[in-house]
C-alpha cells in the first residue's frame, strides 16, 4: 500500500490514556476525539469499556457523538469484556492477548493453543451478537515471540475468517526496522488478513518501525498525539504524518488538514499536562529553525535546500537565526534589507564580524544585531558625508 494511503488508527484515547501523566476528563476525551476527526483521522481507539464505569460512559459518548469515523474499543480476550464493549455502540473491537513466552508466563499463563482457542471463542461470540462490527485480534509482545509461535496463533485464526484485521505489537519498543520488516513481511505473505502495527518507542525506532511495517504489508498504523502512551510512548501521529507527507505531499494534504496539527498537539499536551518536546517532529519549537551561515544562505535562496517539510503546509513559519557566532553575511544582509539599510558588501562583512565578536562573549538578541547594523550604517554615512 502506498504510504500516504495507510489508515491511521489513533489510540490517544486508549494508549495515550496509559501515559503516566494523562488523566483525561470525559469532556477532554470528546474534545480530543473531535479534534482528531477535524484533522482527518477516521479511526479512533478508546480504552476498554470494561476498565471502569467512566470508561464505559466515555466510550459510549464518543461512539454515539456522530463522529465521521470508526470508534474501536480495546478489549481483553474475554466474552464479558467484549459484551460490555458492544453495548456501548462502538463500531469495532480490538482484542489483544500476549503471545511472547515472557508475557504469557508473567500475565495470563496460557499456552499458544489456549490463546488461539480463547481468541476464537470470543470472536465467535462477537460475530453472533454483532455480525457487522469490525473485529481485530492483536498479539501483544509479538516481536519477542518465536516466529513459529506467532504463526501458530495467526494462521489458525486466519482460517476461521472471523477477523477483519490482525494487529501486531512491539510492546517493549525494542524492535528495529529490519526485524519489523521480517515479521510483518512474513505475516503478510502467509495471510490475506489486513495488518495493523502498534510500536512502542523505547529504543527510538517507533516511527521507522511503522514505516517498515507499511512497506512490508501493514495497512493500518497505531499512533497517538505526541506518541503519548506507556513509558515513552508509541509512534507519534505527527511523526507518521511527516513520513506520509515526505513520501506523498499532495496525497497527504488531500487526506488531512495539516495546518490543524500543531494546535492539536499543543492542546493534547496541555490536557496531558506536559509540554510539546522542543525537537518533536514537525511540531517541536525548533523543527523549522536554521542557524549556521551555510544553512541560512541556502535557505534564503531556496528553503528546500535544508527543509524536507514545508512549514507553511502546517501553518508554521521557519525561523532563521542571525545573532550568533556561526552567522554569515548573507543572513546579516537579509536583516539589513529588512531594516531598510542599504549596506555595501564590505560594510555587511564588517557588521558580520562585529556580530560574531559580540556573540563570542555574550548571548545576542535581534535588537543587538540591529544595533550593530545601524552603527555600521551610521559610520558609513559619516565617512561619505
Ligand atoms: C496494552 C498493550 C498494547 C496493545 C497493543 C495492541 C501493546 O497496553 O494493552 O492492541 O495492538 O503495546 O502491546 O498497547
Ligand atoms: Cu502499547
Amino acid at each position: 500500500m502506498p504510504l500516504a494511503d495507510v489508515v491511521i488508527v489513533d489510540t490517544t484515547l486508549r494508549e495515550g490514556e496509559q501515559f503516566i501523566h494523562a488523566d483525561f476528563s470525559s469532556e477532554a476525551k470528546l474534545e480530543i476525539a473531535r479534534a482528531l476527526c477535524d484533522f482527518g483521522v477516521r479511526y479512533l481507539e478508546v480504552t476498554s469499556p470494561a476498565a471502569s464505569r467512566r470508561s464505559r460512559e466515555d466510550a459510549e459518548a464518543i461512539a454515539t457523538a456522530g463522529l465521521p469515523g470508526t470508534v474501536a474499543a480495546h478489549v481483553r480476550c474475554h466474552p464479558d469484556d467484549a459484551a460490555i464493549a458492544l453495548d456501548t455502540g462502538v463500531g469495532a473491537l480490538h482484542m489483544v492477548m500476549a503471545t511472547s513466552p515472557i508475557l504469557r508466563a508473567a500475565s495470563h499463563g496460557k499456552a499458544i493453543s489456549e490463546v488461539v482457542r480463547m481468541a476464537a471463542d470470543v470472536a465467535e461470540f462477537v460475530r453472533k451478537r454483532a455480525p457487522d462490527v469490525t473485529l481485530r485480534f492483536s498479539s501483544e509482545d509479538a516481536f519477542r515471540c518465536p516466529l513459529s509461535d506467532l504463526m501458530n496463533v495467526y494462521l489458525p485464526l486466519s482460517e476461521l475468517k472471523l477477523f477483519d484485521r490482525f494487529g501486531i505489537a512491539d510492546t517493549t519498543g525494542a524492535a528495529t526496522p529490519d526485524r519489523v520488516a521480517e515479521v510483518v513481511g512474513l505475516l503478510h505473505r502467509l495471510t490475506a488478513t489486513p495488518i495493523e502495527f502498534h510500536g512502542h518507542n523505547d529504543i527510538g525506532c517507533a516511527v521507522a518501525n511503522a514505516h517498515a511495517a507499511v512497506t512490508n504489508g501493514a495497512t493500518h498504523i497505531n499512533t497517538s498525539v505526541l506518541g503519548l502512551g506507556e513509558r515513552n510512548g508509541i509512534t507519534p501521529l505527527e511523526g507518521m504524518i511527516a513520513v506520509m507527507y515526505a513520501a506523498d505531499r499532495a496525497g497527504t494534504m488531500a487526506r488531512f488538514r495539516l495546518d490543524a496539527l500543531p494546535a492539536l498537539c499543543r492542546r493534547v499536551a496541555e490536557l496531558a499536562e506536559v509540554g510539546v518536546p522542543f525537537n518533536q517532529v514537525l511540531v517541536g519549537e525548533t523543527a523549522f529553525s536554521h542557524k549556521a551561515g551555510i544553512h541560512t544562505k541556502a535557505v534564503y535562496n531556496d528553503p528546500r535546500a535544508y527543509e524536507a517539510l514545508d512549514p507553511a503546509d502546517f501553518g508554521l513559519t521557519r525561523e532563521i537565526a542571525i545573532g550568533h557566532r556561526l552567522t554569515g553575511w548573507n543572513a546579516v544582509r537579509v536583516r539589513a534589507d529588512a531594516l531598510g539599510l542599504r549596506l555595501a558588501l564590505n560594510d555587511l562583512k564588517e557588521a558580520t564580524t562585529r556580530v560574531k565578536q559580540a556573540a563570542d562573549t555574550r548571548r545576542l538578541t535581534l535588537d543587538d544585531v540591529d544595533r550593530i547594523l545601524t552603527e555600521v550604517a551610521a559610520e558609513t554615512a559619516r565617512r561619505s558625508a
